[in-house]
């Protein structure tokens, strides 16, 4: 029998994992035995992915830009894909508004979980540790995030965790450089980063192969760690109407991409769902990011001079999902805690919380870190924040596996819409929706 297409593997590895988290829950130990000897598995594979990020963003945004031989191709695909993350980025927060004022889910919370959630959360380690990093962030002035933008040290900024903004600027700096010395002097320069651009998406392909264990292991840890139930349904209300917002903001790219690129909706969705099974998973964009890659070149026909810049930037800058969860979130937590926002305050959500996803890092949580200036921008007292994040700290970690995948899916979406305003829209390479690298000689 032909050996199961990987990516159904992946879906049974979900599912088996989230009955067998299921199944733990309900056993004596079950939890301490699935943290610790499932939940390392997952771990690791979401390590290795990390790990080839950073090179596979350097050889793509090298190769890619280098490729393009003159200046020029390079501004109109970067301004193009600059001016249309900002806008879904937008559209988004607005859904993410229109959806939260109109239905109200901060009204129904009763004072008695309030209470709750605030002696359960106010104090966890969780919640004081993102207070922290982003008091960090928020200390420094209004364009600290373009100065961390510019590395002091190429080799730090590629060694150390999130710092990928850096490494991209680094890499279009050196790229752009290339251009400019002409092909012949850059060849021995550009050859090197050909070669480990297909080095890595071998690497790429062969940590895939442990997917379907690795996923099983992300969700049945997912799972024994979820809250006890009686608080997930209090905020039921909240995380639907997140999901509410994140599935319009999927309708909304449906239509884009019928409209736009003139394809048909449901097979960009079919093509990208690999990434997105991976998204969910991982809760991480840039551990995403080189199945996103495959899946856009080979399976789409984004042309790898357009899906080199523009993939890698999105999975840093453009992350559509998480500000629209952040608009949620916020205005949420001020209706439940009974305090009023103007439509001034609206307006402002809208430009912090802009800005909010542009600085979350690719990472699981990362979102919530970047609410607190979303909260502070709009005046929640400080000794208000650690009630506030309280209140929507149990349902956070599934809620970042949703807007995860709709992070991947818009930079997916924008490369699309890129390539097609600069004629590289071409027919996918693989017709075969499951191969990958290995089928690919
Ligand atoms: N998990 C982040 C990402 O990788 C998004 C978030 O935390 O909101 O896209």
């Amino acid at each position: 029998m032909k050996k199961l297409a990987l990516h159904w593997q992946i879906l049974i590895g979900m599912l088996l994992g989230l009955i067998f988290g299921f199944i733990m829950l309900q056993i004596d130990g079950g939890k301490a035995f699935t943290d610790d000897w499932i939940k390392p598995l997952g771990s690791i594979f979401v390590k290795l992915l990390k790990l080839i990020a950073i090179p596979l963003i350097l050889a793509s945004l090298i190769k890619g830009i280098s490729d393009l031989k003159d200046i020029s191709k390079f501004k109109r695909i970067g301004v193009r894909t600059i001016v249309t993350y900002v806008i879904t980025t937008v559209v988004a927060i607005s859904i993410g508004l229109m959806v939260v004022n109109i239905l109200q889910p901060g009204e129904g919370v009763s004072e008695e979980t309030i209470s709750k959630l605030t002696n359960t959360y106010s104090q966890n380690s969780g919640v004081q540790g993102k207070i922290a990093e982003a008091t960090k962030q928020v200390e420094s002035g209004p364009l600290q995030f373009i100065e961390d933008m510019v590395p002091d040290n190429a080799f730090k900024a590629m060694s150390e965790n999130g710092l990928m903004l850096q490494v991209i600027f680094f890499s279009i700096f050196l790229a752009i450089s290339m251009l400019l010395i002409g092909e012949k002097r850059a060849e021995p320069l550009k050859n090197l980063f050909d070669s480990l651009n297909d080095v890595v998406l071998k690497m790429v392909d062969l940590i895939m192969l442990t997917a379907p264990y690795a996923v099983f292991a992300l969700l049945a840890s997912v799972v024994v760690s979820s809250d006890d139930p009686d608080i997930l349904v209090a905020l039921a209300q909240y995380a639907g109407v997140v999901l509410l917002g994140l599935a319009l903001m999927i309708v909304f790219y449906t239509i884009i991409v019928s409209s736009y690129t003139k394809k048909n909706p449901f097979w960009f969705l079919k093509e990208i769902s690999p990434a997105q099974l991976l998204a969910f998973s991982t809760s991480s964009s840039a551990a995403t990011l080189p199945v996103t890659m495959e899946r856009v070149e080979e399976h789409i026909g984004v042309d790898k001079e357009v899906s080199s810049f523009v993939l890698p930037v999105g999975a840093t800058i453009n992350m559509d999902g998480t500000s629209l969860y952040q608009a949620v979130a916020a205005v949420f937590i001020f209706q439940a805690l009974g305090l009023d926002l103007t439509f001034g305050d609206q307006i402002t959500i809208v430009l912090t919380a802009l800005l909010a996803s542009i600085g979350s890092a690719a990472v699981p949580g990362a979102g919530m870190v970047m609410l607190v200036i979303v909260l502070e921008s709009v005046g929640l007292p400080p000794e208000l924040l650690p009630i506030g994040l309280a209140l929507i700290f149990a349902v956070d970690r599934p809620l970042d596996m949703c807007r995860t995948i709709v992070n991947v899916t818009g930079d997916a979406m924008v490369s699309m819409i890129v390539a097609k305003s600069v004629g590289k829209l071409g027919e996918p390479k693989i017709k075969n929706w499951d191969d990958h690298y290995e089928e690919v000689k």
